[in-house]
């Protein structure tokens, strides 16, 4: 059975940004309003640059799809860019003054070239839009299975929220999150983070942040302890790094469990009968400083990752840089840029960890078509019900 996989292609002001998806059975419904509305969220936020006022990003679906689900054939997406000039040396110069912080100075030694902008149209960090098209396709597999993900903004500079996500309150969380213009279902830390970015803003400055994503409604076993690679937090883990301008991630407790002794960190087991048909199969926490995942596999509470993003690299006030023909000290170039992408951040690494999670699903319950997926998944839910077998 081949593993569920996505690539991308693309530069930020090619033609397009293309998302190839292998590896999903036939008949997952394709929820075209789910993917744009996840393309549409990817694109605001507050602090962000003049860019998205001319996208609309849509994914189109070039293979893979026919009368609105798989046919268990590779899945190809296209999200066109309307800012398309990169065949224009007039519209796209070169950049000869590498931004600290920026793909630019290593790029462009890496690749010959003194113009960093041969770096920078595909390090930028547009690509996440191909990304998120791939999870949030991953996530209609996903609800199918009644599996959420739900991402908001935890902090940002100094501003941050203090408030517990549970499988009881995310739902109105995700409204709060939603009429938020930073992302943050808390108004007192969002009207904080607000006032941070524009600090920022009046200092021709940036601002990163901190991002959490909580996963509803996953199995028990997703994942395995057996090899290094099959373990779904060294997965998750590499996904939301992977992400461009991530600097840290974090599952449950995280650093924190460093500082604190065992039984201020684990969590502890119990039983409760009345929750035997949830996927959990009725062990129950009070507790979730694990964040769902033990020795690389879900326990069936809510999987929690945070992601620290770091402040935009193209700044107002440039920093000093080098020129790279000259070799000469002067400013860093600029690019029209964002002051802060944080809550767009938040979209990302959300789908990115769904396509994680549906990786790992399919491992476990995969077959050539949803009636056969499902079948396994309920055979497996069966069997451990019945333990001991
Ligand atoms: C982005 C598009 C880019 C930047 C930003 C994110 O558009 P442009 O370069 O045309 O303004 O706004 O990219 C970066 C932060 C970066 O470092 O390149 C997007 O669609 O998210």
């Amino acid at each position: 059975m081949p593993s569920l996989t996505y690539r991308t292609a693309g530069e930020s002001h090619g033609k397009a940004l293309i998302t190839l998806v292998e590896g999903l059975p036939s008949g997952v419904r394709i929820d075209s309003d789910f993917i744009d509305g996840e393309l549409r969220r990817r694109q605001g936020g507050y602090g962000r640059g003049g860019r998205q006022k001319i996208e609309t990003d849509h994914a189109e679906f070039i293979t893979g799809v026919r009368m609105g689900h798989t046919i268990g054939s590779p899945v190809a997406m296209l999200i066109p860019n309307k800012d398309s000039r990169l065949d224009d040396p007039a519209a796209t110069p070169p950049l000869h003054r590498p931004r600290p912080g920026h793909a630019d100075l290593a790029g462009s030694v890496k690749w010959l070239t003194t113009d960093c902008r041969e770096t920078l149209e595909r390090a930028s960090a547009r690509e996440t839009a191909a990304r998120v098209a791939a999870g949030a396709l991953a996530r209609c597999l996903l609800r199918q299975f009644g599996i959420d993900v739900f991402g908001f903004v935890r902090a940002v500079g100094s501003a941050e929220t203090k408030m517990d996500v549970t499988p009881m309150n995310w739902r109105e969380l995700l409204k709060a999150r939603d009429a938020s213009e930073v992302y943050c279902p808390d108004p007192a830390a969002d009207a904080a983070m607000r006032e941070f970015i524009n600090d920022q803003k009046m200092a021709k400055d940036t601002a990163g942040g901190i991002v959490e994503a909580h996963v509803f409604g996953c199995p028990i076993g997703i994942g395995s302890c057996m090899t290094w690679d099959g373990r779904l937090d060294s997965r998750i883990a590499a996904a939301v790094v992977g992400i461009q301008a991530f600097k840290g991630v974090e599952i449950g407790l995280g650093f924190e469990t460093a500082r604190r002794p065992g039984s201020r960190v684990h969590d502890e087991i119990a039983f409760d009968p009345a929750g035997r048909n949830t996927p959990a199969l009725g062990f129950a926490r009070s507790t979730n400083n694990a964040g769902g995942i033990e020795g690389g596999m879900t326990n069936g509470q809510p999987v929690v990752v945070r992601g620290a993003m770091k402040p935009i690299s193209t700044l107002g006030k440039p920093l000093k840089s080098v020129d790279l023909n000259t070799k000469e000290s002067s400013e860093a170039g600029w690019e029209r840029s964002d002051i802060s992408a944080i809550s767009a951040a938040s979209v990302v690494m959300e789908n990115v960890i769904a396509f994680e999670i549906a990786r790992a699903f399919i491992e476990k319950f995969g077959g050539d078509s949803m009636p056969e997926v499902r079948a396994n998944y309920e055979n497996f839910l069966g069997a451990a019900r019945k333990l001991p077998l």
